[in-house]
C-alpha cells in the first residue's frame, strides 16, 4: 500500500515559499539547437500543467512534484491557465514542445481536445505523463491514477448512503463537463448506487467548472429545484468546498447531507461546524511526487511505459506500470471529525 500522508505538513509549509512560474519561459535548459553549450541537452526538465492554477489540490501536487524534481536534480516549472479549460492548456503544451522539455506532467481538462498538441509535443521528444485526469491513452505515455474508479465510486456511494439513511434524492455537483476523471467517477457512482442503494435516486448532475462561484451558485440552484433533496455528492475539491460554504450558511445545513472529494484544509471548518460529517480523498502531494518520478523514468529511458515496467518513486517506494500505461497511487481515504486534525494539506 503506497498511500501516505507523512510528508504533508512539511510539504505545505514549503509551498508557502514557492513562486509560481506563470509564463512557462523561465528556464529553457532543455537545449533546443543553439543552447548555451555544455550538457544542456541531457538535462532533465519537467513541466507541471494542472487543470488550473489557484486550486489548493493542485498546489499540493506541485509541492510533491517539485520535491521529486529536486531529488532528481531536474529543472522544474509549473504553468497553467486560471480557468479549467482545454483551450487554456494548449498554449502551455505548445511552449513545452518548443522548449523541448524532457517531460510534461498534465491533468487534462478534456480527453480529446488537447491531444493534437500533446502528440506534437511527443513528436518533439517530450515525454507525456497525465496525472489526476487522463486523456485518451493514445495521447500520453503514462497515466498516474490517484485511485481506482470503482473504489472512488464506492467510497462516495457508501458515505452518502450512510449520511441520508439509504434513501432519497441525491444530486451530483461535478467539475467541468468534459473532465475525464469526474465523468468516469460519476458514471461509476451512479451504477454503484443503483445496484447497492435502490432507494436512492440521483436526480441530476450539475457542473461548477471547478470554479468557486459557479459551484456555489449551482448548489443554491439545486436546493431550489429539488425541495426534497437529501444529499449532494461533489467529486471535486473546488465543488465540495463551495457547496459546504453555501450549506453552512443556509437553512439546509444539517438537513441536506454533503460528501464527495475534498482537501482537509478546505473542509475543516465545515466538519467542525457540522455541515459535513465525512468526505474522502487521496494525497494530492503524493500524486505529484509519483507523476514526477514516472516522468523522469521515461525521460531517462529507464522505462518505456510498457505494462510490467517498474520504477522507483523515492520515499513512496517502487511502482509497476499496469495495463494501458496506468500507474495506480492507492486507495481513497475517509476524513471525519476524528481524524481531520491529523492532516494539513
Ligand atoms: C479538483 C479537480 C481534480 C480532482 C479533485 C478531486 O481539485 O477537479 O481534478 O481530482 O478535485
Amino acid at each position: 500500500m503506497k498511500f501516505s500522508f507523512k510528508r504533508a505538513t512539511a510539504g505545505i509549509a514549503a509551498a508557502a515559499a514557492l513562486t509560481l512560474v506563470l509564463a512557462g519561459c523561465a528556464d529553457t535548459s532543455g537545449g533546443d539547437g543553439g543552447g548555451d553549450g555544455g550538457s544542456a541537452s541531457t538535462e532533465l526538465s519537467i513541466t507541471l500543467l494542472p487543470k488550473n492554477l489557484g486550486n489548493p489540490y493542485f498546489d499540493a501536487s506541485r509541492v510533491g512534484a517539485e520535491a521529486a524534481a529536486a531529488d532528481l536534480g531536474a529543472d522544474f516549472e509549473e504553468v497553467g491557465p486560471t480557468e479549467a479549460t482545454p483551450d487554456g492548456q494548449v498554449s502551455y503544451i505548445n511552449t513545452a514542445a518548443q522548449q523541448q522539455r524532457s517531460a510534461l506532467v498534465v491533468s487534462a481538462n478534456d480527453p480529446n481536445a488537447i491531444c493534437d498538441a500533446l502528440n506534437e509535443a511527443s513528436d518533439a521528444g517530450v515525454k507525456i505523463v497525465t496525472f489526476d485526469s487522463d486523456t485518451n491513452p493514445e495521447c500520453r505515455d503514462l497515466f498516474i491514477n490517484q485511485a481506482d474508479t470503482e473504489g472512488i465510486a464506492r467510497v462516495q456511494g457508501d458515505l452518502i448512503a450512510e449520511q441520508i439513511g439509504g434513501a432519497g434524492e441525491v444530486a451530483i455537483l461535478s467539475a467541468s463537463a468534459n473532465a475525464t476523471n469526474q465523468n468516469a467517477w460519476n458514471e461509476a457512482f451512479e451504477e454503484y448506487v443503483a445496484s447497492e442503494y435502490p432507494d436512492i435516486t440521483v436526480v441530476e448532475t450539475v457542473y461548477g467548472d471547478d470554479d468557486d462561484q459557479t459551484s456555489f451558485d449551482k448548489t443554491a440552484a439545486l436546493l431550489q429545484t429539488y425541495p426534497d433533496l437529501k444529499g449532494i455528492v461533489s467529486p471535486t475539491t473546488v465543488g465540495i468546498a463551495a457547496a459546504a460554504r453555501y450549506l453552512s450558511d443556509s437553512d439546509a445545513k444539517g438537513e441536506v447531507a454533503l460528501t464527495g472529494l475534498g482537501t482537509p484544509n478546505q473542509m475543516r471548518e465545515y466538519i467542525e461546524d457540522g455541515t459535513v460529517t465525512a468526505f474522502a480523498l487521496w494525497n494530492p502531494e503524493d500524486l505529484g511526487t509519483l507523476a514526477t518520478y514516472a516522468a523522469a523514468a521515461l525521460a531517462n529511458g529507464d522505462i518505456t511505459g510498457a505494462e510490467g515496467d517498474t520504477f522507483s518513486a523515492g520515499d513512496l517506494g517502487e511502482y509497476t506500470v499496469g495495463a494501458d500505461g496506468v500507474v495506480l497511487l492507492g486507495d481513497p481515504f475517509v476524513f471525519d471529525a476524528d481524524n481531520i486534525g491529523d492532516f494539513d494539506f
